[in-house]
Protein backbone atom coordinates (compact mmCIF):
# COMPACT_ATOMS: atom_id res chain seq x y z
CA UNK A 1 0.00 0.00 0.00
CA UNK A 2 2.32 2.95 -1.53
CA UNK A 3 1.71 6.11 0.87
CA UNK A 4 -0.73 3.83 3.01
CA UNK A 5 0.53 3.74 6.76
CA UNK A 6 2.87 1.25 8.26
CA UNK A 7 4.43 0.27 11.01
CA UNK A 8 7.96 0.37 11.80
CA UNK A 9 9.55 -1.50 14.93
CA UNK A 10 12.82 -0.52 16.45
CA UNK A 11 13.79 -3.58 18.74
CA UNK A 12 17.42 -3.67 20.45
CA UNK A 13 18.99 -3.46 24.60
CA UNK A 14 18.85 -0.22 26.22
CA UNK A 15 21.51 2.34 24.81
CA UNK A 16 21.60 0.33 21.29
CA UNK A 17 20.52 3.41 19.57
CA UNK A 18 16.66 2.68 18.67
CA UNK A 19 15.17 6.22 19.84
CA UNK A 20 18.21 8.00 18.15
CA UNK A 21 17.20 5.97 15.27
CA UNK A 22 14.00 6.04 14.85
CA UNK A 23 14.44 10.15 14.89
CA UNK A 24 16.84 10.21 12.43
CA UNK A 25 14.23 8.84 10.28
CA UNK A 26 11.20 10.26 10.68
CA UNK A 27 11.80 13.25 9.22
CA UNK A 28 12.07 11.54 5.65
CA UNK A 29 8.96 9.46 6.01
CA UNK A 30 6.45 12.38 6.30
CA UNK A 31 6.60 13.93 2.74
CA UNK A 32 3.25 13.08 1.97
CA UNK A 33 1.63 11.38 5.56
CA UNK A 34 2.01 11.78 9.54
CA UNK A 35 4.50 10.51 11.25
CA UNK A 36 4.39 9.82 15.27
CA UNK A 37 7.43 8.16 16.82
CA UNK A 38 6.19 5.91 19.97
CA UNK A 39 9.45 5.70 22.25
CA UNK A 40 9.66 3.48 25.21
CA UNK A 41 10.87 6.33 27.51
CA UNK A 42 7.56 8.54 27.10
CA UNK A 43 5.30 5.46 26.56
CA UNK A 44 6.71 4.42 29.75
CA UNK A 45 5.20 7.74 31.79
CA UNK A 46 1.89 8.16 29.41
CA UNK A 47 0.56 5.36 28.46
CA UNK A 48 1.65 2.31 30.23
CA UNK A 49 2.91 4.13 33.77
CA UNK A 50 3.18 2.14 36.59
CA UNK A 51 4.33 -1.22 34.81
CA UNK A 52 7.61 -2.39 35.63
CA UNK A 53 9.83 -5.03 33.91
CA UNK A 54 8.37 -8.48 34.29
CA UNK A 55 7.62 -10.97 31.23
CA UNK A 56 4.12 -9.67 31.65
CA UNK A 57 4.66 -5.81 31.95
CA UNK A 58 7.00 -5.68 29.36
CA UNK A 59 4.27 -7.73 27.15
CA UNK A 60 1.51 -5.44 27.97
CA UNK A 61 3.72 -2.70 27.45
CA UNK A 62 4.28 -3.75 23.82
CA UNK A 63 0.79 -4.68 23.23
CA UNK A 64 -0.15 -1.62 24.09
CA UNK A 65 2.94 0.09 21.58
CA UNK A 66 1.27 -2.16 18.94
CA UNK A 67 -2.10 -1.76 19.41
CA UNK A 68 -1.44 2.03 19.07
CA UNK A 69 0.91 1.85 16.30
CA UNK A 70 -1.63 0.26 14.12
CA UNK A 71 -4.39 2.19 14.81
CA UNK A 72 -2.24 4.86 13.29
CA UNK A 73 -1.04 3.02 10.96
CA UNK A 74 -4.87 2.30 9.63
CA UNK A 75 -5.32 5.89 9.27
CA UNK A 76 -2.72 6.33 6.93
CA UNK A 77 0.36 7.55 9.18
CA UNK A 78 4.25 5.93 9.77
CA UNK A 79 3.83 4.77 13.20
CA UNK A 80 7.57 4.50 14.31
CA UNK A 81 8.23 2.55 18.30
CA UNK A 82 11.24 2.12 19.79
CA UNK A 83 10.86 -0.15 22.83
CA UNK A 84 13.13 -3.11 23.72
CA UNK A 85 10.18 -5.53 22.98
CA UNK A 86 12.40 -8.31 24.02
CA UNK A 87 10.44 -11.38 23.31
CA UNK A 88 10.13 -12.45 19.70
CA UNK A 89 7.14 -14.34 20.38
CA UNK A 90 5.10 -10.61 21.37
CA UNK A 91 6.63 -8.95 18.80
CA UNK A 92 5.51 -11.47 16.21
CA UNK A 93 1.55 -11.25 17.87
CA UNK A 94 2.30 -7.38 17.22
CA UNK A 95 3.50 -8.12 13.31
CA UNK A 96 0.50 -10.29 12.91
CA UNK A 97 -2.05 -8.34 14.13
CA UNK A 98 -1.09 -5.43 11.85
CA UNK A 99 -0.43 -7.91 8.41
CA UNK A 100 -3.75 -9.59 9.23
CA UNK A 101 -4.94 -6.10 8.35
CA UNK A 102 -2.72 -5.43 5.53
CA UNK A 103 -0.37 -3.23 6.86
CA UNK A 104 3.29 -3.65 6.37
CA UNK A 105 5.28 -4.51 9.68
CA UNK A 106 8.70 -3.62 9.34
CA UNK A 107 10.98 -4.76 12.00
CA UNK A 108 14.47 -3.34 12.40
CA UNK A 109 16.94 -4.88 14.40
CA UNK A 110 18.98 -2.28 16.47
CA UNK A 111 22.31 -4.15 17.36
CA UNK A 112 25.10 -2.95 19.43
CA UNK A 113 27.59 -5.66 21.03
CA UNK A 114 26.83 -5.53 25.24
CA UNK A 115 30.68 -4.51 25.47
CA UNK A 116 30.06 -1.37 23.98
CA UNK A 117 26.53 -0.67 25.85
CA UNK A 118 28.49 -1.32 29.36
CA UNK A 119 31.44 0.78 28.41
CA UNK A 120 28.62 3.73 27.27
CA UNK A 121 26.28 3.43 29.74
CA UNK A 122 24.76 6.86 29.26
CA UNK A 123 22.67 6.61 32.50
CA UNK A 124 24.74 3.92 34.79
CA UNK A 125 22.31 1.14 34.37
CA UNK A 126 24.44 -1.39 32.75
CA UNK A 127 26.83 -0.75 35.91
CA UNK A 128 24.16 -1.10 38.21
CA UNK A 129 22.91 -4.00 36.81
CA UNK A 130 25.87 -5.83 36.68
CA UNK A 131 26.55 -5.32 40.05
CA UNK A 132 23.78 -7.14 40.80
CA UNK A 133 21.76 -4.02 41.43
CA UNK A 134 19.02 -4.55 38.81
CA UNK A 135 17.41 -7.57 38.90
CA UNK A 136 15.61 -7.79 35.40
CA UNK A 137 18.09 -5.66 33.43
CA UNK A 138 17.83 -6.49 29.82
CA UNK A 139 20.98 -8.50 28.32
CA UNK A 140 22.56 -8.48 31.83
CA UNK A 141 20.10 -10.42 34.03
CA UNK A 142 16.71 -10.39 31.66
CA UNK A 143 16.38 -12.19 28.08
CA UNK A 144 16.09 -10.20 25.04
CA UNK A 145 15.48 -12.74 21.72
CA UNK A 146 16.52 -11.12 18.67
CA UNK A 147 14.73 -11.26 15.90
CA UNK A 148 15.68 -14.12 13.22
CA UNK A 149 14.24 -12.56 10.08
CA UNK A 150 13.67 -8.66 11.02
CA UNK A 151 13.64 -6.56 7.58
CA UNK A 152 16.62 -4.63 8.68
CA UNK A 153 19.79 -5.04 11.28
CA UNK A 154 21.98 -1.95 11.43
CA UNK A 155 24.94 -2.26 14.14
CA UNK A 156 25.25 1.18 16.04
CA UNK A 157 28.74 -0.49 17.22
CA UNK A 158 29.77 -0.63 13.73
CA UNK A 159 27.63 1.97 12.07
CA UNK A 160 27.09 5.92 11.46
CA UNK A 161 23.37 6.52 12.58
CA UNK A 162 23.04 8.38 8.93
CA UNK A 163 24.32 4.98 7.33
CA UNK A 164 22.09 2.94 9.79
CA UNK A 165 19.26 5.49 8.78
CA UNK A 166 19.93 5.41 5.14
CA UNK A 167 19.47 1.42 5.64
CA UNK A 168 16.37 1.32 6.69
CA UNK A 169 14.64 4.32 4.54
CA UNK A 170 16.39 2.05 1.27
CA UNK A 171 14.51 -0.90 2.72
CA UNK A 172 11.24 1.26 2.77
CA UNK A 173 11.91 2.93 -0.59
CA UNK A 174 12.63 -0.94 -1.74
CA UNK A 175 8.84 -2.14 -0.75
CA UNK A 176 6.96 0.65 -2.16
CA UNK A 177 6.91 2.47 1.16
CA UNK A 178 8.52 5.50 0.44
C1 LIG B 1 15.57 -2.71 30.60
C2 LIG B 1 15.16 -0.76 31.76
C3 LIG B 1 15.03 -1.48 32.94
C4 LIG B 1 15.19 -2.89 32.89
C5 LIG B 1 14.71 0.60 33.42
N1 LIG B 1 15.45 -3.47 31.69
O1 LIG B 1 17.90 3.27 27.96
P1 LIG B 1 16.57 3.54 28.52
O2 LIG B 1 16.47 3.10 30.03
O3 LIG B 1 15.95 4.86 28.34
O4 LIG B 1 15.62 2.45 27.92
C6 LIG B 1 15.28 1.45 28.85
C7 LIG B 1 13.81 1.54 29.14
C8 LIG B 1 13.15 0.25 28.65
O5 LIG B 1 11.78 0.41 28.49
P2 LIG B 1 11.02 -0.26 27.28
O6 LIG B 1 9.61 0.17 27.39
O7 LIG B 1 11.70 0.03 26.02
O8 LIG B 1 11.18 -1.83 27.60
S1 LIG B 1 10.23 -3.05 27.13
O9 LIG B 1 10.06 -2.93 25.67
O10 LIG B 1 10.99 -4.26 27.49
O11 LIG B 1 8.95 -2.96 27.84
C9 LIG B 1 15.99 1.78 30.17
C10 LIG B 1 14.91 1.73 31.22
O12 LIG B 1 13.64 1.67 30.53
N2 LIG B 1 14.97 0.55 32.09
N3 LIG B 1 14.76 -0.61 33.98
N4 LIG B 1 15.08 -3.64 33.99
N5 LIG B 1 15.45 -1.37 30.59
Amino acid sequence: AARGGFVLWFTGLSGAGKSTLSRAVAPALGADRHVEILDGDEVRTHLSRGLGFSREDRDVNVRRIGFVARLLARAGAAAVTAAISPYRETRDEVRQACEAEGIPFVEVHVQARLETLVARDVKGLYARALAGELPHFTGVSDPYEPPLTPEVAVSSDADEVARSAEAVLAHLRARGLL
